[in-house]
């Protein structure tokens, strides 16, 4: 066989190798693409003074000066497997199997992958095993210029088809690679008696598929954990920037948090609470060093969504989570990250999909919903829900009244329910769980047949008990007592 048509033979079933690699991985997680995998391996053996030099010397192109690296460093070892070839496929096949092997090996150590990531190399190794040994066999008997054109062809379109599934769906293969999260700290469990469900609260901890959604963008943002990183910069003194991988390979904690949202109605349902997981923003921040004179965490969304929140709130009780009750975030709730404040409205904290943290100054500026009339401060108010009976409900026997109860982070202290206006009851208050949570309430009551109104008020455990005048949700927050009637038979 002439050099020129061996080496391209080995370069050519390399190309169909990684094709293959990309293609497979598109549908188990991109992490698992053997050519990234390899590299991935190779950042993370790195001795940190050859990443130093390497940052200090190529700046953020340093992933990009490794990954043509590699390329030249394969398509060398293709051309000299082609060429070592020219006699008999043997040393070209060996050479596919080892490459192969190290493939194996680095998707199968990567932190970041999932049980099915092996699939990826093991489809490369066949593939360059077999097309170097169909091509080599073309090559010896009739050696046309078309079957190489079409082998090129192929590997080129497998490698394409890889890359756009892989960059316009795969969110789910990202969140199915990053798999279960296990915190360091782990929420306590959510004692018996924290919620009354079968008197009409909702569960204590939401569902993630019935935890309540607001959005300002029309379709949920799709961004794979492997490809995104989050800025820290502005007023610190050293900016940072942190990848998925970095983020969760911290100690990881894990907090159980109601969040609200100000344009909840009184009586209205968005509010909901979850297990959140991810690391306390306060040691990020402290890590890189906030300047004197800030006093805003400014938060930017993939989507463009901005937030600003008040820096010591932030520092004393935020979170960047990462997960959400054991799973990484759902898509819709912020994957890869999103911040999580408690006591916060979620306008003026809890971004999603969040990708930029910038310390700085209310001064300097704004959140998206603040040129837009809502209040620039929007700590969360106290609140209470009546959830049964429903409005216009009817009640038979024995009449219980339930609901929920928020104020975080002071926490609930009493709730009280009156009837037709007349004197307030204490209600009973399901387990406390934490003062960054809901708290659930019951009363059992004996009411005359007939028409009835119930109403309800929270008081919070610094002592203020919720505000009785009826205010919109805008600009920060309504208040009111809300008031439910039904008839009892
Ligand atoms: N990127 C982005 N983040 C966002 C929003 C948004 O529209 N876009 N909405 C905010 C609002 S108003 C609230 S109340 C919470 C809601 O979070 P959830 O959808 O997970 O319940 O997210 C906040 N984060
Ligand atoms: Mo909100």
């Amino acid at each position: 066989m002439k050099p020129a048509k061996a080496a391209l033979t080995g370069l050519l079933a390399l190309l169909a190798a990684l094709a293959a690699g990309r293609l497979v991985a598109a549908f188990v997680g991109l992490s698992a693409s053997p050519y990234l995998a390899v590299g991935n391996a190779f950042i993370d053996l790195t001795p940190s003074w050859l990443k130093d030099f390497a940052v200090s010397t190529f700046g953020t192109a340093d992933k990009l000066v490794l990954l043509t690296g590699m390329a030249v460093v394969l398509a060398g070892i293709g051309v000299g497997a082609g060429l070592a070839s020219r006699n008999s496929p043997a040393p070209g096949s060996l050479v596919a199997v080892l490459l192969g092997l190290v493939g194996v090996v680095a998707v199968a150590t990567r932190p970041d992958v999932g049980a099915l990531a092996v699939l990826a190399p093991v489809a490369s190794t066949a593939a360059g095993v077999s097309v170097f040994r169909y091509l080599h066999k073309e090559a010896r008997e009739s050696a046309s210029r078309r079957d190489f054109l079409v082998t090129a062809g192929l590997a080129v379109t497998a490698g394409v088809v890889g890359q756009v599934f892989g960059s316009r769906t795969d969110v789910e293969g990202s969140r199915r690679a990053v798999g279960d999260l296990t915190p360091k700290v782990k929420a306590p469990e959510i004692p018996v008696g924290a919620d009354f469900v079968r008197d009409g609260t909702p569960s204590f901890i939401t569902s993630s598929e019935d935890f309540y959604r607001i959005d300002t963008a029309l379709s949920v943002p799709r961004i794979r954990a492997e490809e995104w990183a989050l800025r820290v910069h502005g007023m610190v003194e050293r900016p940072m920037v942190l990848s998925f991988e970095e983020i969760r390979s911290r100690d990881l904690v894990e907090e159980t948090v109601t969040l609200t949202c100000v344009s909840n109605e009184v009586g209205g349902p968005y509010t909901s609470t979850a297990n959140f997981i991810g690391v306390r923003i306060g040691d990020v921040l402290r890590e890189a060093g906030v300047k004197a004179g800030a006093d805003q965490l400014f938060s930017t969304s993939e989507d463009g969504f901005t937030a600003g929140s008040p820096l010591d709130h932030v520092l004393e009780k935020g979170l960047i989570a990462i997960g959400m009750n054991g799973q990484p975030l759902p898509a819709e709730h912020g994957f890869p990250a999103r911040l999580v404040v408690p006591g916060l409205y979620g306008y003026v904290s809890a971004t999603k999909w969040v990708t930029d943290l910038e310390v700085t100054t209310f001064a300097q500026d704004q959140g998206y919903w603040i040129p837009r009339g809502w209040a620039t401060r929007a700590p969360v108010k106290a609140s209470s829900r009546i959830d049964r009976p429903a409005r216009g409900g009817k009640m038979r026997g024995r009449t219980v009244i339930a609901g929920t109860a928020w104020a975080q982070p002071r926490g609930v202290a009493k709730v009280e329910v009156r009837i037709d206006g007349g004197p307030w009851q204490e209600a009973q208050l399901g387990a406390d769980v934490s003062d960054t949570t809901w708290r659930m309430w019951r009363v059992e009551l004996d009411l005359r047949p007939g028409g009835h109104t119930a109403e309800c008020r929270a008081t919070d455990k610094s002592g203020a008990t919720q505000d009785q005048a009826r205010l919109d949700p805008v600009p920060d927050g309504a208040t009111g007592w809300h008031s439910v009637t039904f008839t009892v038979e």
